[in-house]
C-alpha cells in the first residue's frame, strides 16, 4: 500500500518530501523512485530520530499483521499492531504530526450491524487484528479530544492491488483470483461462493487517503470514517472475470479460520458521513476493477517474462 500512496503524494508534494520506510529491503525501483529509510515501529528512539532529522510533519502508519496471519501469530500481532501503534501515537503527539492510521472492515464483529455497517455502532471483533484496530481508533480519538492530536483514520474495505501481493488477509482471494485467472486458469477459493465483503480498488483507496488527509479539520465531524466502493462475492467476481476469460474455473474449499472471520464482518459499509463531510466518491465499480486488474496483472506477468493466458 505504501509505495503507491508515496508515488501519488510525491506527484503533489515533490519526490524529496515523501519518505518511504520498511523493515524489509524493497525492490530496486523503490530506491530509485525517491527517499527510502529503514524504520522499525518497535524502535521508538530510532523513529524519533527519523522524525526530527527529516522534519516530518505527516505520518502514515501502515505497519500491521492482517486478520488471518494475526490469528496464526497473536503475540507478534499484539506487538506490531498495538505496541507499534503506541510508539507512533506518542511520537505524533510529541512532534505535532498529522497522523493517519488505517482501520478496516475487520474492526467490526458478529454483533455489529452487517448490511450496512455504519460509522458508529457496536464493535466487538473476534480477531486480534480487529481488536488492535478498534484499540487504535479509540486511542487516536482519545488523544485527539484530550490533547488535540490531529489523528485521522479510515476504515478500509478489502483493498485490491496488483502490486501488493496477498499478505495474510481474509480478502486476499480477491487479488489471487486475478493471478490464477491469467496463469493456470484455475482458482481454489478459501471462502464460500456467496461470501459478500466490501472491496475497493487500490487507486480509490490511495485517493481517499490523500483527500481525507488534505481536508481542513473544520470539515471533519468524525476522526474515523468508513469508506466504501463496492461489495461482491467470490462467485460474482469470477463471473465478471469470465466476461474476459470465459474458461476461468473456480473451486471452493472453505478454510474454517478465514470463513469464520469473513462471516463476522460487514457485508456492506455505510460511508455516507465520508461522502458528506469531505466529498468521498469512489471511481471504480466491479466492472472497472476487473478490467483494470486483468490489464495490470497481464502487463506485470509479461514484464516478468511469465506466460499469460
Ligand atoms: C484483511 O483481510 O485482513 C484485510 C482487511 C480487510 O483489513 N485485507
Amino acid at each position: 500500500l505504501g509505495v503507491g500512496l508515496a508515488d501519488m503524494l510525491r506527484k503533489q508534494y515533490g519526490t524529496e518530501n515523501v519518505i518511504l520506510s520498511d523493515i524489509k529491503k524493497p525492490p530496486p525501483n523503490v530506491y530509485s523512485s525517491g527517499p527510502f529509510v529503514y524504520a522499525d515501529v518497535l524502535d521508538y528512539k530510532h523513529l524519533r530520530e527519523l522524525i526530527i532529522n527529516n522534519r516530518i510533519t505527516w505520518l502514515v502508519h501502515y505497519s500491521a499483521l492482517l486478520s488471518a496471519v494475526g490469528e496464526a501469530n497473536v503475540a507478534l500481532a499484539r506487538k506490531i499492531n498495538i505496541t507499534g501503534l503506541h510508539n507512533v501515537l506518542d511520537l505524533a503527539l510529541e512532534h505535532c504530526l498529522r497522523l493517519f492510521v488505517p482501520s478496516t472492515i475487520g474492526a467490526f464483529g458478529p454483533s455489529s450491524p452487517r448490511d450496512p455497517a455504519p460509522d458508529l455502532c457496536v464493535q466487538r471483533p473476534r480477531t486480534i487484528y480487529g481488536v488492535s484496530k478498534v484499540h487504535g481508533e479509540l486511542m487516536g480519538e482519545y488523544l485527539h479530544h484530550k490533547y488535540g492530536l490531529d489523528f485521522r483514520c479510515l476504515r478500509y474495505p478489502g483493498v485490491i492491488s496488483v502490486n501488493t501481493p496477498p499478505g495474510g488477509g481474509t480478502t486476499d482471494y480477491a487479488v489471487q483470483i486475478f493471478h490464477d485467472a491469467l496463469s493456470t486458469g484455475h482458482h481454489v477459493c478459501y471462502l464460500r461462493p456467496d461470501t459478500r465483503l466490501p472491496m475497493m480498488h487500490i487507486s480509490d483507496c490511495h485517493r481517499a487517503t490523500i483527500e481525507f488527509m488534505q481536508s481542513p479539520e473544520c470539515q471533519l465531524s468524525l476522526r474515523t470514517y468508513n469508506i466504501a466502493a463496492m461489495s461482491f462475492t467470490p462467485e460474482e467476481v469470477a463471473q465478471e472475470i469470465r466476461k474476459h476469460l470465459p474458461h476461468l474455473k473456480v473451486t471452493y474449499n472453505p478454510d474454517s479460520v478465514r470463513q469464520t472471520i469473513a462471516d463476522s464482518w460487514p457485508i456492506r459499509f455505510d460511508d455516507s458521513n465520508a461522502r458528506r463531510d469531505w466529498g468521498w466518491a469512489p471511481a471504480f465499480g466491479l466492472e472497472e476493477l476487473v478490467a483494470d486488474m486483468l490489464r495490470s496483472v497481464r502487463e506485470k506477468r509479461t514484464d516478468e517474462g511469465l506466460p499469460v493466458r
